[in-house]
């Protein structure tokens, strides 16, 4: 079998597993959200990341499967933490692929699925990578202000990285900018990283997003964005890596 044939019997056969990452806030490490995180136990290969498969569902057009299984699961999640009144998180984000978003019955689906299992627009984000939003600018644009109308509250993700233009920032309608790891990593050595999220947290606050800061891995790293910004959320595997949901569930909720 080849790995195009494997994945879509993956998506048939329950072969995806979903992860969770927490999301705190940096003044007090509570736990306030989640980014969910596709894994694939593949037989042969074992446990995969999604920078072994994700590449390649997108270029078949199996990405747009995989987001609705996400997003499925996600809906499951929600819905038995709330009948189990554990439910306190402000949001779960998934990550959809902008060839996903701009299929003419995203909008529709997308709700349809909320609405099956009573979900609250509030409950979930939409993480749109800032590389992904070049090919289709326009229609792109369109979706994600509906979504917002709507009450489904988007997310930029990897800002920073992509060839991105600060004009975005005014044309999209997103809520919350996550700054891309690659601005953490080596933070403590390096000043010029420190100017540059200074920078992007100036601008951000500007046209009032919130923002998610990633990869945090350090205390020192932690410290210096907590003195740029104390209302600041992160991710980083200072606090931990992605779980699966179980795990996460075991860890991160607080049951009383
Ligand atoms: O999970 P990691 O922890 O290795 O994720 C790597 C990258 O894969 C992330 O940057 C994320 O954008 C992408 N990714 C993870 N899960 C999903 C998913 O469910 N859908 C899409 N489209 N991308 C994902
Ligand atoms: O969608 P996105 O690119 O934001 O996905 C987040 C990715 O970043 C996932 O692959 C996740 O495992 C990874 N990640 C999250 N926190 C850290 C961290 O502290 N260090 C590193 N190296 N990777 C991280
Ligand atoms: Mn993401
Ligand atoms: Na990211």
């Amino acid at each position: 079998f080849t790995l195009q044939q494997d994945l879509i019997y993956a998506l048939e056969h329950e072969g995806f597993e979903l992860y969770l990452q927490p999301i705190v806030n940096i003044e007090d490490d509570s736990v306030n959200a989640a980014e969910a995180l596709i894994r694939w136990h593949h037989p042969k290969q074992g446990l995969l990341l999604p920078a072994d498969f994700i590449p390649l569902a997108i270029e078949l057009g199996v990405i747009t499967e995989i987001g609705w299984w996400v997003l499925r699961k996600v809906c499951q999640t929600i819905s038995l933490w709330k009948k189990e009144g554990i439910w306190k998180l402000d949001y779960i984000s998934i990550n959809i692929n902008a060839k996903q978003l701009i299929k003419e019955d995203f909008t529709e689906r997308f709700f349809a699925q909320l609405n099956a299992y009573d979900i609250d627009t509030k409950d979930i984000k939409i993480e749109i990578t800032e590389t992904s939003l070049i090919n289709n600018f326009e229609l792109t644009q369109q979706v994600i202000h509906e979504l917002q109308q709507r009450g489904i509250k988007c997310i930029i993700d990897d800002f920073g990285t992509g060839y991105s233009s600060l004009s975005y920032l005014k044309k999209l309608s997103f809520s919350v900018l996550k700054i891309d790891r690659e601005f953490i990593f080596d933070l403590e050595n390096n000043i010029a990283n420190e100017t540059l999220i200074r920078m992007i947290v100036a601008i951000a606050k500007q046209f009032n997003y919130k923002i998610v800061v990633e990869g945090i891995e350090k205390l020192e790293q932690k410290e210096i964005i907590k003195n740029i910004d104390a209302h600041v959320s992160y991710q980083g595997f200072l606090v931990s890596k992605p779980l699966p949901i179980n795990d996460f569930e075991e860890k991160f909720i607080e049951k009383e």
